[in-house]
C-alpha cells in the first residue's frame, strides 16, 4: 500500500483520525490542521500531501527495516497502527525495556538497526537503558521517542511528560538526533541508521516530537526527501602493514591463542574465521556470545582448559573482544601476572573495527584496525601455504587440560540428584541444544548462566544470546522474542528465577504473537540460592530469597501458553521436546535444589562481603 493519499483517500481510510483540531504549527502559530491526511481546510482540495507519521514509515521502509519493536502511548499510538498498516511488522510489548532488548538483540542478529519505539519520558527512559546496553554491547540500534512539545519543554513549564529528552539520551548513545520538520525526516533516520551500523555499532537515539508527526507537507517533495542510504555499515581496508606486523607476531609465537568475541560473531565473516582458525592450527577461546562461531566440540577449542590457557600463551590474536573485565582487563593473575595489576607476558594482536580500542588496558603490539570481514581475509591471505603448525607440547599440553576438565564435566553431568540440580537440568539442555543445533539459546541469570555457559555446547554462529558486557539481567524474554520474530527459529531461554523476574510480564507478548518461545527456569527460589535466612531473625524473609515454591508456569498458562511445573531431568526433557514439537509458547519451572548455586556464580570476587564477626 501506498503511504501517499490524496485528502479523499485519507479521509475514508482515517476517518476518526482526519477530524479537525485546533494545533499549532511549527512557528507556535494557531491553525486548524487535519491530522495525518495533512491537509489544512485552506489547502487545495486536490494537493497530494503526505504528513509526518508516513514519511517516518517510509522512511524506514525505503532502509529495508520491516520491524518495529515497542509500546504504543501518547504521541505515537497512531505511528504504531500506521506501520502496521503500512506492512512493517510491529510487535507491542508490555514495557518499554524489553521492546529495547529486543531491537538490540535484532540489530546484533541481523546487522540492521533494530527498532525501538516509545512513548516520551518515562517510556523513554525505559527505554534507554536497553540503549544504554546496546551501545556497551556494540549492537545497532535506534530508540524512537516520542517528545513533548519543545517550547514548553525548554522553558520547564510543565508539559504532558515535559523531560528534554535529546539531553538526557546523549552521554548514554552513540548519537542522538532530533527531528523538528516533516522535510528533515529523510535526514533524520539516515542519520540514525548510518550512525548505528558504521564502525563500531552501537545504540542511536532519534527524538520524534509530537507536532512532527501530523505536520504536512507536498507528496512529492515528501518522497525525494527520503534517503535510502547507500553502503550504511562501509567495509574499512586494515592498512597491509598492521596486517603483516600482526602475522609476524603470530608466527613467531610459541604458544599462541585466538580469543573470538561477540564482534566476531556480529561480523559474519564466519567461513573465513574458521579459516583462520584451522589453517593457523591456534587453539581458540570463544567468549560468551561468539560460542557456536565455531561448534563447541571443535578440537581447537580451549574453552575447556580455559584458567590454563590464558596466563600460559604468549601471542593472543583477539577478533572482536575487548580486554575488559570479562577478560580480566588483560593482566593479573588470569594472565599470569603475580599482582591484580601486573601484567603478564603475553604480546596482544587486537583485530577491532574501534582504532581507539587498542591499549585500552594492556599494550597492544600489533593492532589490526578495520571490519572483522576485511581484516580476517586480509590476514588469511597472508598466512601464504606453509603456516607453521603451532609447538606440539602447547597443543598436548592443553589437550591434556581439556581432557582432563570434560572428563570431570562428564562425571558431574552423569549424576542425578533428588532434587534436580544446575548440573542435572542442564545436562537435558546440553542434549536439547544439540539435537537442535539451530534453536537460538538465550542466557540470563548468575549461576544459571555461568553453568549454561560452559555445559551447553554450541554448534553454530549467533545461536547464543546472553547477558553481555553489563551482564545485565531481564534481557531474557526481549532478546527470545527477538531471535523468534528475525529468525523464525524455535528459542529456549534458560532463565535464573531471579532473572526472569525482571522480564516475565513479556510472556504475555510472546503468547500474543504465539511465537516458538521454550522457557525454562531454573528455580531455586531466591537470588543466587533460596535457603538463606533473616540474619535478624524477624519475620521478613531474607533480602535474597523469593517465594518458595513459585508456580511460574501458570503465568504462561494464564495467557494460553503452556505451562509444565517439573522436578526431574526426564520431565524436563519430555517438556523442552513438546515445546519444540510443538512450537507453542511454553514455560517450563524446573525446581532445582534451593542450596544450589554460588553467590555471584563465577564473579565472587567482584561481590564485597563484609568481615564475618
Ligand atoms: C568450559 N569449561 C569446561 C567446558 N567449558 N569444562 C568442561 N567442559 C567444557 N565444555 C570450564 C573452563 O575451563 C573453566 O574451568 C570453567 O569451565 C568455566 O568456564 P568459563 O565459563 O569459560 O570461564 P569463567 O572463568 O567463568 O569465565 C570468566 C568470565 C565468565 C568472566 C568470562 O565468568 C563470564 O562470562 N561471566 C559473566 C558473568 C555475568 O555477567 N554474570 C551476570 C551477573 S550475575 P577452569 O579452566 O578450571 O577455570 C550477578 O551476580
Ligand atoms: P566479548 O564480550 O564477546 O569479548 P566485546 O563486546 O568486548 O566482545 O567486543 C566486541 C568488539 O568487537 C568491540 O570492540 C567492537 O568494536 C568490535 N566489533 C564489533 N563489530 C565489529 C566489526 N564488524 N568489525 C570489527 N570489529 C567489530
Amino acid at each position: 500500500m501506498s503511504s501517499v493519499r490524496t485528502e479523499k483517500e485519507a479521509a475514508t481510510t482515517l476517518e476518526d483520525a482526519l477530524k479537525p483540531t485546533k494545533s499549532r504549527d511549527a512557528d507556535g502559530e494557531a491553525v486548524v490542521r487535519a491530522f495525518k491526511g495533512g491537509a489544512t481546510e485552506d489547502s487545495a482540495p486536490a494537493a497530494e500531501t503526505i504528513d509526518g507519521f508516513h514519511l517516518v514509515i517510509d522512511a524506514l521502509k525505503l532502509n529495508d527495516i520491516d520491524t518495529i519493536f515497542g509500546l504504543p502511548g501518547i504521541p505515537i499510538t497512531d505511528l504504531t497502527r500506521m506501520a502496521q498498516a503500512e506492512g512493517l511488522r510491529v510487535i507491542s510489548f508490555r514495557h518499554e525495556q524489553h521492546a529495547g532488548n529486543a531491537a538490540a538483540a535484532a540489530g546484533f542478529l541481523t546487522q540492521k538497526p533494530g527498532i525501538c519505539l516509545t512513548v516520551s519520558a518515562p517510556g523513554f527512559l525505559n527505554g534507554l537503558t536497553a540503549l544504554a546496553n546496546a551501545t556497551t554491547n556494540c549492537f545497532p540500534m535506534i530508540l524512537i521517542s516520542g517528545s513533548s512539545e519543545r517550547e514548553i519543554v525548554d522553558l520547564q513549564q510543565g508539559d504532558y511528560e515535559e523531560m528534554d529528552q535529546l539531553a538526557i539520551a546523549k552521554p548514554l548513545a552513540k548519537a542522538a538526533f532530533r527531528v523538528l520538520h516533516a522535510e528533515d525526516i529523510g535526514v533524520g533516520v539516515a542519520r540514525a541508521i548510518r550512525a548505528a551500523v558504521s564502525g563500531r555499532p552501537g545504540g542511536v537515539y532519534l527524538d520524534l516530537p509530537a507536532k512532527l508527526f501530523p505536520q504536512a507537507m507536498d507528496a512529492e517533495a515528501g518522497r525525494n526527501s527520503l534517503i535510502k542510504v547507500v553502503d550504511p555499515a562501509p567495509r574499512q581496508i586494515p592498512a597491509q602493514d598492521a596486517v603483516a606486523r600482526a602475522l609476524d607476531l603470530l608466527k613467531s609465537a610459541a604458544r599462541p591463542l585466538i580469543i573470538l568475541g561477540k564482534g566476531a560473531a556480529y561480523a559474519q565473516a564466519d567461513a573465513d574465521i574458521r579459516a583462520l582458525v584451522e589453517k593457523t592450527g591456534i587453539p581458540y577461546l570463544p567468549m560468551a556470545m561468539a560460542k557456536g562461531l565455531l561448534p563447541d566440540t571443535h578440537e581447537q577449542s580451549a574453552a575447556a582448559a580455559r584458567s590454563y590457557v590464558l596466563p600460559a600463551s604468549d601471542v593472543v590474536l583477539l577478533i572482536g573482544a575487548r580486554l575488559n573485565w570479562l577478560l580480566s582487563n588483560g593482566k593479573g593473575k588470569t594472565w599470569g601476572g603475580k599482582s591484580p595489576k601486573q601484567w603478564g607476558a603475553q604480546k596482544f594482536i587486537q583485530v577491532d573495527i574501534s582504532p581507539q580500542e587498542a591499549d585500552s588496558n594492556v599494550r597492544i603490539d600489533a593492532p589490526v584496525v578495520g571490519d572483522i570481514g576485511s581484516c580476517v581475509s586480509a590476514m588469511l591471505a597472508g598466512l601464504g601455504t606453509n603456516w607453521p603448525r603451532p609447538p606440539a607440547e602447547w597443543l598436548a599440553a592443553i589437550a591434556e587440560r581439556k581432557s582432563k576438565n570434560i572428563a570431570k564435566m562428564a562425571q558431574t553431568l552423569a549424576k542425578n540428584p533428588t532434587p534436580m540440580n544446575f548440573h542435572s537440568a542442564l545436562n537435558v539442555v546440553r542434549d536439547v541444544i544439540k539435537a537442535n543445533p539451530d534453536a537460538i539459546l538465550v542466557n540470563e541469570g548468575a549461576n544459571a548462566l555461568d553453568f549454561t555457559r560452559s555445559i551447553v555446547d554450541m554448534y553454530k554462529p549467533r545461536k547464543r544470546l546472553d547477558v553481555g558486557t553489563w551482564g545485565v539481567m531481564g534481557i531474557g524474554m526481549g532478546f527470545s522474542i527477538a531471535a523468534a520474530v528475525v529468525s523464525g527459529e524455535q528459542v529456549i531461554a534458560v532463565e535464573g528465577d531471579s532473572a526472569f523476574g525482571f522480564c516475565g510480564m513479556e510472556v504475555e507478548t510472546i503468547c500474543r504473537y504465539g511465537l516458538p518461545v521454550c522457557v525454562v527456569i531454573l528455580n531455586n527460589n531466591g537470588v543466587y540460592r533460596g535457603d538463606e535466612v533473616n540474619l535478624a531473625g524477624g519475620r521478613d524473609p531474607a533480602p535474597l530469597v523469593f517465594v518458595k515454591d513459585a508456580r511460574y508456569e501458570k503465568l504462561m498458562e494464564a495467557f494460553g501458553g503452556v505451562g509444565v511445573h517439573v522436578t526431574t531431568p526426564d520431565a524436563l526433557r519430555k517438556a523442552m521436546e513438546d515445546a519444540i514439537r510443538s512450537r507453542r509458547p511454553t514455560l517450563v519451572n524446573a525446581v532445582i535444589d534451593e542450596g544450589a548455586g554460588t553467590e555471584s556464580g563465577r564473579i565472587t570476587s567482584l561481590n564485597p562481603t563484609a568481615k564475618k564477626a
